[in-house]
């Protein structure tokens, strides 16, 4: 079938708006409609190279990952289902997960379906089920980013790549829970296991880090210290919970050990714009004995250098997580944060700062850079 999708086609280009040939659907796949797709920046590492296949990985003969349809946030309505498919069926609404989860790898098995195995293939080219690719343009294989390709009228993925919804939620919040909320919430939550009374630092409220400031005071914190450069995000911080807000990490550490009488937060989340090594050491200063820092936002992957007191984690029993969708597990965080949402108890609406045709992404993309946005969303007829 005919569809239109935004492509990457090289690393520094805009995204190009095309017709592009859609196969149905084989063994264990699914062909959904999508209804909202979430502007989220690590869209933008494909664009700036921070993420997928490097140019040394290519000399080694590591196939490109462009040309790509960019998306991993996004919900939509299943319109058919291939071979044994047993999860969904047509009609159902469903969120797309960045994090496949099959359900049968030991990660799955043991509660933590954000590690599924299925998952270490994100970055290659073709099908999670088969390796062949359902997406082509004038006869040329395009690949799909984190195996789903949200910015495309349609998409052919795998059942394991989707996470049945309550069809009485609308598809725009559903498509910011399938990333965005997911992880932030979940760095607060599960990874940082934020606890009542305890101090948290989240430095950087962009789409990932607000949803981590409404975890931390949903887990219970006492003090939320909201960071981010944009004066807008900042004010925005305060209604999704924080209580405190700084405009860098150093005008935070004052504050903090006012806060604390000079014990540091219990928790710092790092979720900036884009994780580069020189930003550990001002994180660190804000962690306090035994506190933990989680490093939530995507970094280049090239990325090898960090700045960090050894001497400083050692004797304060400090400790540094990575996470990857809030730790969580697809199948029960999408539908739990809905419910909370369906309950009043999470702000998903408010984290729409502004909607976009598919035609005008790159115009939502600038708006991502110009720290306009807390979220951006493609909105599909
Ligand atoms: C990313 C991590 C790398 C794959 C795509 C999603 N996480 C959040 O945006
Ligand atoms: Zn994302």
């Amino acid at each position: 079938m005919r569809s239109r999708a935004a492509v990457l086609w090289a690393v520094g280009e805009d995204w190009k708006v095309e017709d592009v040939e859609l196969d149905p659907p084989k063994a264990g796949e699914v062909l959904v409609k999508m209804g909202a797709a979430g502007l989220c920046h690590s869209d933008e590492h494909l664009v700036t190279g921070d993420l997928g296949v490097t140019p040394e990985m290519i000399e080694l003969g590591v196939p490109p990952m462009v040309p790509v349809v960019g998306g991993h946030e996004g919900a939509g309505v299943v319109v058919e289902v291939g071979a044994g498919v047993k999860g969904v069926a047509p009609g159902d609404h469903v969120a797309a997960s960045f994090v496949p989860a099959c359900g049968q790898c030991r990660w799955c098995v043991t509660g933590r379906s954000a590690l599924c195995d299925l998952g270490m293939s994100t970055f290659g080219p073709g099908m999670i089920t088969d390796g062949t690719h359902r997406l082509h343009i004038r006869g040329q294989d395009i690949n799909t980013m984190a195996k789903l390709g949200t910015f495309a009228e349609h998409m052919v993925v795998s059942e394991a790549s989707l996470v049945k919804i309550d069809p009485h939620i609308g598809l725009s919040v559903a498509a910011l829970v399938s990333c965005g909320v997911a992880t932030g919430w979940g760095s607060a939550v599960h990874r940082a296991e934020v606890a009542p009374g305890e101090t948290v630092v989240v430095v950087g409220v962009g789409g990932i880090g607000m949803n981590a400031v409404q975890g931390a005071r949903m887990a219970g914190a006492k003090y939320v210290v909201a960071v981010d450069t944009a004066e807008f995000k900042r004010k925005s911080a305060l209604d999704f919970g924080a209580t405190h807000v700084a405009e860098s990490m150093a005008e935070a550490l004052p504050l903090v050990v006012e806060l604390t009488a000079g014990q540091l937060a219990e928790k710092v989340i790092m979720a900036p714009s884009v994780m580069y090594g020189d930003l550990l050491a001002g994180g660190m200063a804000l962690t306090g004995k035994d506190g933990t820092l989680v490093v939530t936002a995507v970094a280049p992957m090239a990325q090898m250098d960090v700045s960090l007191s050894l001497f400083e984690l050692a004797m304060w029993n400090k400790q540094i997580k990575g996470v990857i969708f809030g730790s969580g597990n697809p199948r029960f965080d999408i539908p739990n944060l809905l419910s909370l949402y369906s309950a009043g108890q999470l702000k998903l609406d408010e984290l729409i700062t502004r909607t976009y045709s598919l035609d005008q992404i790159n115009e939502g993309y600038q708006d991502m850079r110009d720290g306009k946005n807390i979220r951006g969303v493609i909105v599909f007829d």
